[in-house]
């Protein structure tokens, strides 16, 4: 498991190989809290890939059909289904929805994954753990936020052959400790 304080130890290394980044000109998404139905939502692509970037190419060619929406984020399945696909292995996953963040400050996020996965907010790329792998956690990757809020979340994960593995864990800014899973109320779509 990550720890939060190794978290905050490495929001202060500029060349630590973080994903880090900080709002720009960007404008914070205002999103209603009404407007959002609970989890996130998926579609699927059915193909034995090796690496994230072949979720677009095969986009191109595939439609990714809609699966039920994920409450959270917390599948260790062995060989079983692959989140709410149907299938066990060569599965692709496009997961997109928002995020609550209320909290201003750096948030740390963290998958233990297997096989690829990446995570963008707000349309940056935060997380990046992109090709075939047993399950890990990846590099930390942090968030700054000015202003609470939901944003904007999009997921990209595959699985290739044997187990598969999705769970997605945060550090909201000032909790120290061992990462817990991001929570079903802090998701929507
Ligand atoms: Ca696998």
């Amino acid at each position: 498991m990550r720890n939060l304080s190794a978290v905050q130890a490495c929001a202060l290394v500029v060349a630590g190989g973080l994903l880090a980044w900080a709002p720009g000109g960007r404008a914070q998404v205002s999103t209603a809290a009404t407007d959002l139905k609970p989890g996130l939502a998926v579609c699927y692509i059915y193909e034995f890939v090796r690496h994230i970037d072949e979720i677009a190419e095969w986009e191109k060619y595939k439609d990714c059909k809609p699966g039920e929406p994920l409450a959270h984020l917390d599948s260790r399945v062995g060989k079983d289904k692959v989140l709410t696909s149907e299938s066990d292995d060569g599965v692709m996953a496009k997961i997109t929805g928002f995020i609550h963040l209320d909290t201003p400050g750096a948030y740390g996020f963290t998958f233990e994954s297997n096989d690829g996965v990446r995570l963008e907010i707000d349309g940056k790329l935060i997380i990046e753990d992109p090709d075939v792998h047993g399950d890990r956690y990846s590099d930390i990757g942090i968030m700054e936020v000015a202003k609470p809020g939901w944003y904007p979340l999009a997921i990209k994960y595959f699985e290739r052959k044997n187990t598969s593995t999705l769970r997605m864990f945060w550090g909201p800014p000032g909790v120290e400790g061992t990462m817990p899973l991001v929570p079903a109320e802090a998701l929507a779509h």
